[in-house]
């Protein structure tokens, strides 16, 4: 638990009315209904347990007396998120979604006939949307109870592993007020085989072979058409001239596929690091068998897949795609993300930054913030990394003071940052180049 996250955690807590009163049962009892409603694991974590402490006052709001925290696993076919073709994947991903969501009814439902109070979150969508580009839109990380559950860990490619299914998992969570006699703990060894064939096969290089993951990267291909995607899609809608414009745009095959997320789920682009990954009991037979075989039926077809990889111009997913994957057509897109307050921009800055973009850079800057939001952070670049620092001190390479409102509509490409230095609504201090170099770290 990051200590960040302590103050939110002890609020939430005191708001928690102490378990006077909450239904008592057994771990097995609870785990035999989840089996029985159709889960294919289950786990248990008590509402206290630090790891859960980002998502508390979510869980809270959904529950306010949740003693337990209720993590669970559907397996997906194997062979269909392994397909090369998206449409039998991502059939499999609909549907197997909405049968976490199925079983998380019906232990609701088995709870309340049983005199619990229980509630359960979306395995995916819909997700608080009110909420984009501010703060995260899940309620809580079903990847984080999973692991606390005891259900698996979370391999280099940041899903979790099941020791026996292995990655071809779908992940839910159920709140419960009631007590536990036991609860369980995170597996003491990960699954992951450290193999980093997940690393080889992602389309975009969104998964480093240190285990860092650049979500942004991933979500610029993988969620073209759900959230910034989509908002980037009609921006670029908007601006066209007419069907003409349209076209010169996008290809009808991108309409089509639009159509077909709006109107029956989401096309993922891709999930390959899921389909590679030969970790688990119960898949990895084969590839101890014949590794040679694995990579040729399973990992090359998806590298060798002709199809369109969304990119932002000049971050790591656009040189990465054209030196690895030839293959593979390069589309440079808007990510859509655009923050809402100050606060979310430096708190997206690791999540957004580029290597390729930083190059040799190495700088210091200081940011000010005043007006609606009043507080000071600093973000380092150096050595192709990124460090935020929201107590710093005073000694920089640049200087930023800034109207916070101003400063988001500048990042939000509504306002030019002549106009705003002009009007002294933000003020430089420090060599000028430094923030144009700042502006190529982090593409969107
Ligand atoms: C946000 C999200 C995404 C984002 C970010 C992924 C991520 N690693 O966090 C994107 C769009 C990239 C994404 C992609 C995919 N996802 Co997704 N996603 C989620 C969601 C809603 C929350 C994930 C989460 O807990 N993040 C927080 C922390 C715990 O994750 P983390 O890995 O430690 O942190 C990284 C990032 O999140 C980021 N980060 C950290 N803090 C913050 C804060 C904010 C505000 C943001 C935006 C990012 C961020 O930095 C970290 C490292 O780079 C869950 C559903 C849910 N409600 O739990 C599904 C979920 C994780 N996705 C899932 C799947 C299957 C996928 C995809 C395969 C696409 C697909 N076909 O469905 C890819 C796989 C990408 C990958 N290798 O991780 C499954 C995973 C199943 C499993 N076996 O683990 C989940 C659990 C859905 C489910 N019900 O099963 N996903
Ligand atoms: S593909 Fe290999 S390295 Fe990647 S998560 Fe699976 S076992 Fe771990």
């Amino acid at each position: 638990m990051s200590e960040a996250h302590e103050p939110t955690r002890r609020r939430a807590l005191t708001t928690l009315t102490i378990s006077a009163g909450a239904p008592a049962m057994s771990a097995a009892e609870l785990r035999a209904l989840c089996l029985e409603a159709g889960a294919d694991d289950v786990g248990f974590v008590e509402i206290e347990r630090g790891a859960l402490a980002p998502d508390l006052a979510d869980i809270v709001a959904v529950l306010p007396r949740t003693r337990t925290v209720i993590g669970l696993v559907r397996r997906m076919g194997v062979e269909n998120v392994r397909s090369p073709m998206r449409s039998v994947a991502n059939a499999e991903f609909h549907a197997a979604t909405h049968d976490v969501q199925d079983v998380e009814r019906e232990i609701v439902r088995r709870l309340e006939r049983a005199g619990v109070r229980a509630a359960y979150a979306p395995p995916g969508f819909p997700m608080e949307a009110a909420r984009f580009g501010a703060e995260k839109v899940w309620v809580v990380s079903h990847k984080v109870v999973a692991e606390q559950a005891g259900l698996g860990s979370m391999g280099i490619h940041r899903n979790v592993i099941h020791p026996r299914f292995g990655n071809f998992i779908l992940l839910g969570t159920v709140f419960a007020e009631v007590t536990l006699d036991r609860y369980d703990a995170p597996l003491a060894e990960s699954p992951c085989l450290g193999c980093k064939l997940c690393v080889a096969a992602c389309p975009v290089g969104a998964i480093k072979s240190d285990g860092t993951f650049s979500w942004a990267v991933c979500a610029t291909h993988n969620y073209r058409e759900f959230l910034g995607g989509f908002i980037d899609w009609v921006d670029e809608l908007t601006d066209a001239a007419g069907a003409l414009g349209y076209h010169r745009r996008f290809e009808d095959h991108e309409t089509v596929s639009m159509w077909q997320s709006l109107s029956f789920g989401p096309n993922y682009k891709a999930a390959y690091c899921l389909s590679v990954c030969p970790a688990g009991d119960d898949v990895i037979g084969p590839f101890l068998a014949d590794k040679k075989e694995h990579l040729e039926r399973v990992v090359r077809p998806l590298q060798e897949k002709e199809e369109t990889v969304y990119v932002v111009a000049g971050g790591d997913a656009e040189a990465h795609v054209r030196k690895r994957f030839p293959r593979k057509r390069v589309k440079v897109v808007g990510s859509g993300m655009r923050p809402r307050s100050a606060r979310a921009f430096v708190e997206a800055l690791p999540w957004l930054f580029s290597t390729h973009g930083a190059g040799d850079l190495r700088a210091k800057y200081l940011f000010r913030f005043g007006g609606a939001e009043t507080f000071t952070a600093s973000v380092t670049i150096g050595d192709g990394g990124i460090g935020v620092n929201f107590a710093p001190g005073d000694r920089a390479d640049v200087t930023i003071e800034a109207d916070a409102a101003s400063w988001v509509s500048f990042v939000r490409g509504e306002a030019g940052l002549v106009g705003l230095l002009l009007r002294r609504r933000v003020r430089v201090r420090g060599d000028l180049r430094l923030m144009r170099r700042f502006k190529r770290c982090f593409p969107t």
